[in-house]
Formats: structure tokens, C-alpha cells, sequence
């Protein structure tokens, strides 16, 4: 059965839900780990009231006994405080749509001159619902000493020049969680914090670029069989999927199209001296690639860059129309953060995480960890000698 995750609730509604079916029976969860994941979604410099409100941590409606999953479709859920969706009072309609926002276009998709219903549900308060789905599959990835960092790159004029590899990013991950901003390059680290800080003053809002890179998946995670089994299209389409991102790329991305063949690909060799490592002896000089040939994992670390654009809701407002009178007027105000991108960094770590594991129970999947665990070690047993001499 395929891995696959659904979420629902209002931002201001009683809790955010994800219903995640597929996984194996026999798998623990770590409930730190996917509290701390929710922990730090909460965090990053920029961020508006509500987090000072709210203290998001899972609750298991459903299959999870003492623990382990138990093969059953598994609902979590994340409660809200800020619970208020049918005081009209506290929160009441919104007539005037934030350009940027789901608002306009939500209002005439229901045909309504409402926005309030379109934007509870567009609101990012959903991503804790997809984090900590994230970070349950995630718990079955790190049984297979398969782990995700992610952090953020750049705002504006600042890009960290910050060089992730197998060897250093535990060390860079310290330093991201010692940053406010998730950025594990101090000045650039305070350049961001100086950018908001500015948005802020100007009643204005900022975005940014994204990372994330997976270690330890071994090749073949994906197909190349299907346009939509290819995994890199799936990842575009899980990141894309996170409110306000309007860019994927995976190694180097669009850069590919300013290069010719020879300075895009990364060479092959192989070392069979490192046979037993996920990528079984087959090393590349360079990933440009960002771990991905033919939409399947190549054994080389897979890196994913999400740009988000800044946030909607504007202090200062924007041009807007009333949709009740069809005056011109400034768009509605809804309290909001200057900047997400600390937070959008640990959405999105989540997001490819769960890609990554329905990735890699599509090709060891079984109705229980033992059963996945004999097929993956089968696998890597005939990989690893697929050169006999
Ligand atoms: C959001 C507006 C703010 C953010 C929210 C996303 O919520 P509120 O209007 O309740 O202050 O804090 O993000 C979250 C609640 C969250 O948990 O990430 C929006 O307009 O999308």
C-alpha cells in the first residue's frame, strides 16, 4: 500500500488533523523527535502573536498502541488554543482580499464575498498537521540510517555560502539549531535578522530560499517507468505544495539551463572499497544532480531548494477591491507573521522526509517493519554486488 498523507482543519478551528495510511506495522515512534520537529516549526525570528499562543503537540487518535504503529490508518492530531471559528466577533468575515492570499480567488471559487472560509483552510497553521506527519515517516527513514537536515539559505541579497556534505552536516545542523533564523552561517544568519527586522519597521514582509538534503538513501528510490513515479517530480510537487513556495529545484536546479553537458553531469566512478555505504562503491566528484538521475535516487545525497515567497498579509496593506461594495480600498489585515522562512525550512525537512518514505516503501514496502526490513536487505545484499570481482 502506498504511503500517503491527508490533513484537515481550520487555522482558528479546534485542531489540525493528518490521517496517514500505509505505514507497516512495528514501527516506533519517536515522540520526542516529532514533538521537537512541531517545536521548531513554531520558532524562527519573524514569527507574529499566535505562536506565543499556541503549544503544538501530537496527540495519536489512531494507529499507534504503546507506541509502535500498529498497521491501522494513523490519525494525529495538534490542537489549537486560538480555537475560535464561530465567535463572528473575534473572527469575522473578511470582505477586502490580500493580494498574494488565497482570499480572491477562494471567494469566487465558492462563489462567496466571504474570504474568511477560503483563508482558515489556506493558512499555514496546516503545516503542523504535515510536519508531524513528516516527522513519523521520518521515524522509519532513521531505522534505515536515512536522515533529512534542513535549513535556510538566503533572504533577499544574502545567500549562506554554507557547503553541506555527508561528512559535515551534523556538525552545521548545531549550528542551524543555535541560529534564530535556522541558518547555520552567522553573518548571514544576521543579515536575515537585520532584513526582518527592516520588513517589520516598514510594515512589509519577506521570503526566501530554502534547503533541504537527505542522507543515506539508497539508489534506486522512484522510477523511471511513469512520469508521475518519478521521485523528484513528486518532491516538486510535495514542496510546492507548502503555502507560499513558488519555486523547486533539486541539485542545481535551474542553473542547468546557463551550463553545457560536460559541467552539468556528474561523472561516475567506482571504488569498490565502499561497496557497503548506501551508495554501493558508486561515488560522483560533484552532485549536481542533487542525488536524482531518471527520477530515481542515484545513491548520492539528495538536495532539494524551495524559494517562498513573503507573506501576504501586509501591515501596510495593498490595493484591493471590497467585494461587498466593489469600492477600491486597501486589502483586510488578519494578525501574521513578518517572515516564516525559519519556520517553512522545518515544513519543508518534513515534507521531502514523508516523500522519501513513501518513496522507500514503494520499493521495500510489507505490512510489517520485519517484513520491510528482509526486502531492503535483500536489495542492498545484491547491490552491493552487482560487480562480482
Ligand atoms: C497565518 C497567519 C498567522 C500565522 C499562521 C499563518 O496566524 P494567525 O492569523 O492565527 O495569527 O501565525 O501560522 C500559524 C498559525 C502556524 O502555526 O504556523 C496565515 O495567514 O497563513
Amino acid at each position: 500500500m502506498t504511503l500517503t498523507c491527508k490533513t484537515a482543519g481550520e487555522s482558528h478551528g479546534p485542531c489540525g488533523i493528518a490521517l496517514i495510511e500505509g505505514l507497516p506495522e512495528g514501527l516506533t515512534l519517536d515522540i520526542d523527535f516529532i514533538n521537537s520537529e512541531l517545536r521548531r516549526r513554531q520558532g524562527g525570528y519573524g514569527r507574529g502573536g499566535r505562536q506565543a499562543i499556541e503549544y503544538d503537540e501530537i496527540i495519536f487518535l489512531s494507529g499507534v498502541r504503546l507506541g509502535m504503529t500498529t498497521g491501522a490508518p494513523l490519525v494525529v492530531q495538534i490542537q489549537n488554543k486560538d480555537s475560535r471559528l464561530d465567535d463572528l466577533e473575534a473572527t469575522p468575515s473578511v470582505h477586502r482580499p490580500r493580494p498574494g492570499h488565497a482570499d480572491l480567488a477562494g471567494a469566487l471559487k465558492w462563489l462567496t464575498n466571504d474570504c474568511r472560509n477560503t483563508l482558515e483552510r489556506a493558512s499555514a497553521r496546516e503545516t503542523a498537521a504535515r510536519t508531524a506527519a513528516g516527522a513519523i515517516a521520518r521515524c522509519l527513514l532513521r531505522t534505515f540510517d536515512i536522515e533529512v537536515f534542513g535549513f535556510v539559505r538566503g533572504m533577499l541579497d544574502v545567500n549562506a555560502p554554507t557547503e553541506v556534505t555527508r561528512e559535515n552536516w551534523k556538525t552545521i545542523s548545531n549550528a542551524r539549531d543555535d541560529s534564530a533564523v535556522y541558518c547555520p552561517d552567522d553573518s548571514t544568519c544576521k543579515a536575515i535578522i537585520e532584513h526582518i527586522k527592516n520588513a517589520k519597521k516598514d510594515k512589509d514582509t519577506v521570503g526566501g530560499l530554502c534547503e533541504t538534503h537527505v542522507f543515506g538513501c539508497p539508489p534506486g528510490l522512484g522510477s523511471c517507468a511513469q512520469w508521475n513515479e518519478k521521485l523528484d517530480s513528486k518532491l516538486a510537487g510535495a514542496v510546492m505544495g507548502i503555502q507560499a513556495f513558488k519555486a523547486v529545484e533539486i541539485g542545481i536546479g535551474a542553473e542547468c539551463g546557463r551550463l553545457k553537458g560536460s559541467q552539468v553531469h556528474d561523472p561516475i566512478h567506482y571504488t569498490a572499497s565502499e561497496k557497503n555505504q548506501c551508495h554501493f562503491g558508486f561515488t560522483r566528484p560533484t552532485n549536481h544532480a542533487g542525488g536524482i538521475e531518471g527520477g530515481m535516487t542515484n545513491g548520492m545525497p539528495i538536495v532539494v531548494r524551495g524559494t517562498m515567497k513573503p507573506i501576504a498579509t501586509l501591515l501596510q496593506g495593498m490595493d484591493s477591491v471590497n467585494l461587498e461594495t466593489g469600492n477600491a480600498e486597501r486589502s483586510d489585515y488578519e494578525r501574521s507573521d513578518v517572515c516564516a522562512l525559519p519556520a517553512a525550512s522545518v515544513v519543508m525537512e518534513n515534507v521531502v522526509g514523508f516523500e522519501i518514505a513513501a518513496a522507500f516503501l514503494d520499493s521495500f514496502g510489507g505490512v510489517t517493519m520485519d517484513v520491510v526490513r528482509a526486502s531492503h536487505d535483500a536489495f542492498a545484499n545484491a547491490a552491493r554486488n552487482i560487480i562480482s570481482s
